[in-house]
């Protein structure tokens, strides 16, 4: 589990890689589901649009924790 701040209206280039299998980053309250292809980097704008707490998962079916939502990739803190 990793916790990330970002700040509402400031845009952020994710840099996503993953080592396994497709996955993705996804927060469905900002509207992010920001795909991520094993072996390579994948750069995607993000700029949170409301302040809150959110839990990140994976949106894809990986065989991770795309149906877990109490197991996210990370946190995500919007201030
Ligand atoms: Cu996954």
């Amino acid at each position: 589990m990793t916790e990330i701040t970002l700040h509402k209206g400031e845009t952020y280039k994710l840099h996503l890689t993953s080592d396994d299998a497709r996955h993705s980053l996804r927060i469905n309250t900002l509207n992010l589901n920001a795909k991520i292809k094993a072996g390579e980097f994948n750069d995607v704008l993000f700029t949170p649009d409301q302040t809150g707490d959110f839990k990140a998962n994976c949106g894809v079916y990986c065989g991770g924790t795309q149906s877990d939502g109490d197991d996210g990739a990370c946190d995500s803190i919007v201030r």
